[in-house]
């Protein structure tokens, strides 16, 4: 039998489909670790390659982030005219599977482990369902199969494998998809199978200055402090270089972040989020001081680690001054990269409940929900003007003059940071260009496309 995934690009999305950020999809590869043997697999993720006019297939499975979504549903409207079964996952279609039914055969609520080979073994006897969800809570980490690269060889990633060792947060900022999608608890995946994981990674061949480059998908490596701290001694003997996320208190904890250098990691990226304590507090992120931001800057320097800043704007107490302070800080504090957003309502988040109770949504083409364009009436920005400012606010950050005066003088991985904020430059360049076309809103207007 067979099987094929897909992962659609998302064209107008910065992190989409660019070159510098050809990254490859997790969650399928998920996918076809729980698939059994039987089924030959084949992945084609439109960032790297063409759809093919004609899939030979006797299933196809299609993966759905926000951004991507509308070219998801594209994908299966024409392959199910020509015949084919096509069954959707991923945070948007679970979140709103009744849409995703529109386009497709059958949907995978949240996470596939535990649904899939049920979902397969239907398909098998002709009595599949509409929709497959955990009717027991979130299924446990203990056994995941492990994944296999070889799906992705020869398809011309970024020479970056990534690794999850947890799932959940507790959390949940208004904002984020994750507590909704994964829970608000961590779940980790025991410390073995991680190793074992690691331990089976083969290094992608000398297409790039670093070898051996993990990235820890978890939104919070440290969660839990204890399995983190024993991850992070396990791993110490493969001489990673690794990449991962962390809530911004890592940084009161010395021996963490000296185990996260002696294991080989480069860089945190770390949700500042905002330099308001008003928008920090509603979004429910209140444990970010915005009076600490430029000590724990420091922090990761001395230990020399890198540090990715991350900052939303379009938040209810953001004015038009908000760019200049942000950029103004990043520069200042010497952040290593800067990642700006547009804050952006994704469905089954406390930010789309109230913007949609509010009425604020201006736009409801999923294409434009990327973080790089404005969906929402903002409370003291117009939404030219949010976006007006995001923009310059990225190319600034970006400029070559504040790339060195942020870089100049850290502890952390030059190799690594050079040249990524040269490669954020130029999908900066790409992405700022293209226009977002507001003219067809009024004032009041709930609805656009
Ligand atoms: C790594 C990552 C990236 C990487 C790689 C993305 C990629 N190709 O997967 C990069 C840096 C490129 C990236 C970019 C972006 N990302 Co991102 N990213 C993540 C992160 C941190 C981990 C993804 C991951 O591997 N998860 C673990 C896997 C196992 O989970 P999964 O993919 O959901 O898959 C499981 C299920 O959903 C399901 N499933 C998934 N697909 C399918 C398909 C089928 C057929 C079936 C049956 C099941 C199934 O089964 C899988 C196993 O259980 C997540 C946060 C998170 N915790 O997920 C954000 C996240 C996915 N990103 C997000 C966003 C917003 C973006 C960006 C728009 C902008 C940004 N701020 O970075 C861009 C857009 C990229 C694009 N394609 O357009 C949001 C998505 C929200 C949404 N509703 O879509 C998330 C959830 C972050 C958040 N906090 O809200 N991202």
């Amino acid at each position: 039998m067979k099987l094929t995934l897909i992962s659609p690009l998302a064209s107008k999305s910065l992190l989409g489909g660019d070159f510098f950020f050809r990254l490859p999809s997790m969650g399928l590869l998920k996918v076809a670790a729980e698939t059994p043997s039987e089924w030959d697999i084949k992945i084609i993720d439109e960032k790297t390659e063409r759809l093919p006019d004609n899939i030979d297939s006797d299933l196809i499975g299609i993966t759905s982030m926000t951004p991507a979504v509308k070219r998801a549903y594209e994908i299966a409207d024409t392959l199910r005219a020509r015949g084919k079964t096509v069954v959707m996952g991923g945070m948007h279609a679970s979140k709103l599977p009744q849409e995703a039914l529109k386009h497709v055969d059958a949907v995978v609520v949240g996470e596939a482990e535990g649904l899939w080979p049920q979902l397969l073994d239907d398909f098998k006897q002709g009595t599949m369902k509409k929709i497959y969800r955990h009717e027991n809570g979130y299924p446990p980490l203990d056994k995941l199969q492990i994944v296999n690269w070889d799906l992705y060889r020869g398809k011309k990633y970024l020479p970056v494998h990534f690794v999850e060792t947890t799932r959940g947060c507790p959390f949940n900022c208004e904002f984020c998809s994750v507590t909704s999608s994964f829970g608000g608890r961590f779940r980790n995946r025991p410390v073995d199978a991680v190793e074992h994981e690691i331990q089976g990674l083969k290094p992608f061949d000398g297409r790039f200055v670093l070898k051996n480059v993990v990235f820890f998908v978890d939104d919070n490596i440290i969660g839990n402090r204890a399995h983190a701290k024993e991850m992070l001694t396990r791993i110490k003997p493969y001489n990673l270089k690794w990449l991962g996320q962390a809530s911004s208190n890592i940084a009161k904890d010395d021996e963490l972040l000296k185990l996260c250098k002696d294991s080989g990691c480069m860089g945190l990226l770390v949700g500042f989020e905002s330099l308001s304590k008003a928008n920090l507090s509603k979004m429910g992120k209140g444990f970010n001081k915005p009076e600490d931001f430029i000590e724990i800057v420091k922090r990761f320097h001395g230990h020399g680690l890198g540090i990715d800043g991350s900052f939303v704007f379009g938040f209810d107490d953001d004015d038009e001054g908000v760019f200049d302070r942000t950029l103004e800080f990043a520069v200042k504090a010497k952040l290593d990269v800067c990642y700006f957003s547009v804050l952006t309502p994704y469905p089954g988040t406390r930010l789309y409940e109230q913007m949609e109770a509010e009425g604020r949504i201006i736009e409801r083409d999923w294409s434009y929900y990327n973080t790089n364009n404005v969906v929402f009436r903002p409370r003291h920005l117009s939404p030219e003007g949010l976006l007006s400012g995001y923009n310059t606010a990225l190319k600034e950050a970006f400029s070559y003059t504040n790339i060195f005066k942020r870089l100049w003088g850290n502890g952390s991985y030059k190799n690594f940071f050079y040249p990524m904020n040269f490669g954020f430059q130029q999908s900066i360049k790409k992405t700022t260009r293209r226009r977002q076309d507001f003219s067809g809103i009024a004032a009041g207007d709930t609805a656009h496309a």
